[in-house]
């Protein structure tokens, strides 16, 4: 079947797979790449798919309305997959309002935008977000997050994801609008920006530089290889059910330090440093403020109804990581010169 979908944010870390996923996978599909190419967004992350002939990227702002809605009109979608977002927790403590304009008002332009040309027709049309595990809140030492647990956003960035998850639902409850929301674990792998853990600790670590740990590295995040996440996507956009809600996560709990310490071997022996070496960077720096102590995702009803399962182990997909970043040193110098150097100084 060929159809028309719109990938919002495929510029960024998660959705530069997900276009590549799909414009490869299928093309009959026309893909557009709408992305306002922030700090977080980069050409340079699909280089490889560029010339593709289902291929097609558009740059702009999600909560510019007459924008959107001229990009409905002239490409006539049938599928949206949203992943446009400010994605980093650290930035939306120090600056919260640009979360909520981006996730939640961008969120509501597209809905309603969708529903404006959407609206006598509904069938075959599907309004997919992307959001996470976040906005259920923090967990103690046991349990899991499932589909049916409480929202309970704690910063910024999980309320500004929260509420546009309201939003979805609230315009699939009272308009009919075909939406499917997925909630996922922390991801990693290729093209991840260096402001997040994994990516900044493999920077560090490589240029001699100290490993920020938060606090005590005792908080726990669930992580998920990028590639998998993509999979999970494609999966629920294509046999996911209308107004349902899918965890997504690779039940696979790490605590921050046990994690970076794997980082630090994994490290040593790529860059041929004796056995400890990366590890004497490591250093404990003040806690992030509100800092949820344990996420983990219950992703059963995805496998069970939809049959998706994570393809790799972590320690594997952390060494694939990190040979990207080793064989990447130009992406890395690009995306880290400028004003990241800015963002760095005034956070740590
Ligand atoms: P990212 O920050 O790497 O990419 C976000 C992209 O959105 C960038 O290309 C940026 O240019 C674009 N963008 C930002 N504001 C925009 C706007 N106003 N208009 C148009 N484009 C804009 O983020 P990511 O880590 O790839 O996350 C993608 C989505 O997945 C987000 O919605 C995020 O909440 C969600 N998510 C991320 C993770 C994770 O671990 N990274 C986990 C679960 C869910
Ligand atoms: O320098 C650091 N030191 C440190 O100890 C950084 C950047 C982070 N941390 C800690 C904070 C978290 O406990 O590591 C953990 C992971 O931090 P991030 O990589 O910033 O991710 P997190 O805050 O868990 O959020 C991520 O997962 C869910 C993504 O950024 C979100 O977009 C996604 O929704």
């Amino acid at each position: 079947m060929k159809r028309s979908i719109l990938i919002t944010g495929g510029a960024g870390f998660i959705g530069s797979h997900v276009v590549r996923l799909f414009v490869t996978k299928y093309p009959d599909y026309q893909i557009v790449n709408l992305d306002a190419l922030t700090y977080a967004g980069n050409l340079e992350n699909l280089l490889d798919v560029k010339d593709l002939p289902n291929y097609i990227f558009e740059k702009g702002d999600i909560t510019d309305e007459a924008f959107i809605d001229q990009l409905f009109g002239k490409y006539q979608f049938d599928g949206v997959i949203h992943l446009a977002a400010e994605s980093h927790v650290d930035r939306s403590i120090m600056d919260p309002l640009a979360f909520i304009k981006t996730n939640v008002l961008g969120t509501a332009v597209l809905l309603n935008i969708a529903r404006k040309y959407w609206k006598d027709n509904m069938e075959n049309k599907l309004f997919y977000h992307v959001s996470t595990d976040e906005v259920y809140g923090s967990l103690g030492e046991e349990g899991l997050f499932h589909e049916t647990t409480a929202y309970d956003p704690r910063s910024p960035y999980s309320a500004s994801k929260a509420s546009s998850d309201h939003f979805v639902m609230a315009y699939y409850h009272t308009y009919h609008l075909p939406a499917i929301i997925s909630n996922c674990s922390n991801n990693y792998g290729s093209h991840h920006f260096p402001e997040k853990l994994i990516p900044l600790a493999i920077h560090n670590i490589k240029n001699n530089k100290p490993v920020p740990v938060y606090g005590k590295g005792e908080n726990v995040r669930d992580w998920l290889y990028v590639n998998d996440h993509a999979r999970a996507i494609d999966t629920i956009f294509h046999k996911g059910r209308i107004g349902e809600t899918y965890n997504i996560g690779g039940f696979n709990e790490w605590k921050n330090i046990d994690l970076i310490q794997l980082l630090c071997r994994i490290m040593d022996k790529k860059l041929g440093r004796p056995e400890g070496t990366s590890a004497q960077l490591i250093t404990y720096v003040k806690d992030r403020a509100g800092h949820d102590l344990r996420y983990a995702i219950d992703a059963t009803k995805l496998n069970k109804e939809l049959g998706w399962e994570p393809s790799l182990q972590f320690e594997e997909g952390l060494e694939k990581t990190v040979d990207w970043y080793l064989a990447n040193e130009e992406w890395l110098q690009h995306v880290t010169s400028g004003n990241y150097q800015k963002y760095y100084q005034e956070q740590y």
